[in-house]
């Protein structure tokens, strides 16, 4: 039986970076989730009949919105639900299975890197039939509807149990309780050189994994411990916890900062990793080394060859405007394509779709190939493990070696969170006001060659995004990006991002943030940080 339920419109569902994302409480408002999912749902055509394919990261919340989507589906009539057992997809392994059963879409209900629990965060992305985020044209649609919306449609099925493997039917439309991790777990192999990595796991090589108490756990110990020997224990917080144990799953070197420190330590294993909330991002920490995301994306799109996936050579490179230029330099050694977008993967949909890009990758530890249509964490530990195993080489070594043929771009991302939405946003607006002034001033001694907002206009769709950040290119090749997140949930973070190239093998051990003061000094002084934010320093440096 399905029921139309009257409701009021929510002024707020505005989809950010990566879906609409807010504090648990706000979710938990009467209609609030049902009212998102039919804005999604009604600004889709053609999926009656159709598969939907459902999961989360397991954070706080992700059961009960699981049922409201399940049985929302039933009652707009879809024909199917995939769902993970236990409500469990890893975005990644949701992408795939989209694409794999040929599924119309995906709900994916996560707030990614963000904190979960009855007062932290949680969210709702679509994923379309292509296994990527819902491009601009359509959360700009589903948007528009949240703002006019005044009924959903749900059908009365009772609760699905999401505990066993199984098939039911529910109202007509058909739910499939399925093994989250073993779809994924076989595209893996089919990627990568698994005998390779097991030999080098048998030859003592040694390895952590921290899965943040989050949903890649339970995909790390299959893959790695179980598929590829890697010892007992290597996957570490690997059962998913709905507050992820209070923390941040969030893999940079303040979250994840005890992996970190044991990378550095005289007893640290040969290679460290770790993943986010919903599996898409990565950290990749060497022995003694920390290989930023920015290098890590050229390193691998350098290697990948080695890997079975990617033999025949890649056709394009991809990376968002902050990331840095490191996977420049790689793609024009290699004479193929490079594509600069905006921040968020729903922009590398098209380039993958159209087969002008094979790898991709954010400065925010996301790296991913044409595999899926997302960002994805465990892809990028086991491509870096291929490689490791055919070069038979440390991290350290394979990076110095990078860094000695294509130079060095020193990089580093402040964070300033949770400033006043006002604060943030005059800064922006001033910063803007001035670009047209810019070019040709100096700043500590740094002259400005040009100031820009990006703006992406898509070589496939021919579409354009404006305003996707604020571009200082000084003299020499340095820069500096600033831009307003869009995932955060309270307040408004501000991020700069800043960059220099050095060429010079003899001054490729810097300090990283030493390396770029000046340019950091000039960043701040160019858009009065402490000025309008108050602030002295910023909250997270990665
Ligand atoms: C951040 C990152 C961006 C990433 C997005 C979603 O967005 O900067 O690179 O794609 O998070 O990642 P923003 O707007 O806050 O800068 V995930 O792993 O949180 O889905
Ligand atoms: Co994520």
């Amino acid at each position: 039986m399905t029921r139309t339920v009257e409701t009021k419109p929510f002024s707020d569902q505005k989809p950010g970076t990566s879906g609409l994302r807010k504090k648990v409480p706000v979710f938990q408002q009467e209609h609030y989730a049902e009212n998102f999912i039919q804005s999604v749902f009604d600004s889709l055509e053609g999926f009656q009949g159709q598969t939907l394919v459902i999961g989360g990261d397991g954070r706080y919340f992700n059961r009960e919105v699981i049922q409201t989507a399940i049985a929302m589906a039933a009652g707009n009539g879809f024909g199917r639900v995939i769902v993970g057992q236990g409500g469990i997809l890893s975005t990644p392994a949701a992408s795939h299975i989209i694409r794999k059963y040929q599924a119309f879409g995906g709900l994916i209900l996560s707030a990614s890197h963000n904190p979960g629990g009855p007062h932290e965060d949680f969210g709702i992305k679509y994923n379309a039939g292509n296994g990527g985020p819902a491009p601009e044209k359509l959360t700009d649609a589903i948007f528009e509807r949240s703002k006019a919306i005044s009924r959903f449609l749900i059908a009365d099925i009772g609760q699905i149990d999401l505990d066993r493997l199984n098939s039911v039917d529910a109202g007509g439309m058909k739910v499939e309780v399925i093994d989250p991790v073993a779809d994924y777990a076989e595209l893996m192999e089919t990627l990568f050189d698994f005998d390779a990595i097991r030999n080098m796991f048998k030859g003592g090589f040694r390895m952590a994994f921290d899965a943040m108490h989050a949903v890649t756990g339970p995909y790390a110990k299959e893959i790695l411990e179980k598929r590829l020997g890697a010892p007992a224990g290597t996957a570490r917080n690997f059962v998913p916890l709905p507050d992820f144990g209070g923390h941040h799953p969030d893999p940079n070197l303040v979250h994840a900062k005890a992996l970190y420190d044991e990378m550095m330590s005289d007893n640290a294993p040969d290679f460290g990793a770790a993943s986010d909330g919903d599996g898409d991002r990565n950290l990749v920490i060497g022995r003694g080394i920390f290989i930023t995301p920015s290098d890590s994306l050229a390193m691998l799109a350098a290697n990948a060859h080695v890997a079975p996936g990617y033999k025949a050579g890649l056709k394009g490179i991809a990376r968002s405007m902050p990331t840095s230029g490191a996977a420049d330099r790689v793609a024009e050694k290699l004479g193929i394509g490079m594509y600069e977008t905006p921040t968020g993967w729903k922009f590398f949909g098209n380039l993958l779709d159209a087969g002008m890009a094979t790898i991709c990758g954010e400065e925010s530890a996301g790296t991913g190939s044409d595999h899926v249509r997302e960002k994805d964490g465990l892809w990028a530990v086991l491509l870096w493990l291929n490689i490791l195993a055919v070069r038979g080489e440390s991290a350290r070594d394979i990076a110095t070696k990078h860094w000695a043929t294509y130079g060095r771009n020193y990089y580093s991302r402040h964070d300033y969170e949770e400033v006043e939405v006002e604060a943030a946003n005059r800064l922006m607006t001033e910063l803007r006001g001035r670009l047209a002034a810019l070019p040709g001033t100096a700043v500590r001694g740094m002259k400005i060659a040009a100031a820009d907002d990006f703006a992406y206009h898509d070589p496939v769709d021919g579409s354009v995004s404006k305003n996707q950040g604020i571009r200082i290119m000084f003299e020499g090749g340095s820069r500096a990006v600033f831009r307003l997140s869009g995932t955060g949930t309270s307040g408004a973070t501000l991020r700069l991002y800043v960059e220099r190239y050095e060429p010079d093998p003899a001054r490729h051990d810097l300090d990283t943030q030493e390396a770029l003061s000046e340019l950091i000094a000039a960043a701040g002084e160019i858009a009065g940080i402490r000025r309008h934010t108050g602030r002295e320093k910023p909250s997270v440096i990665t």
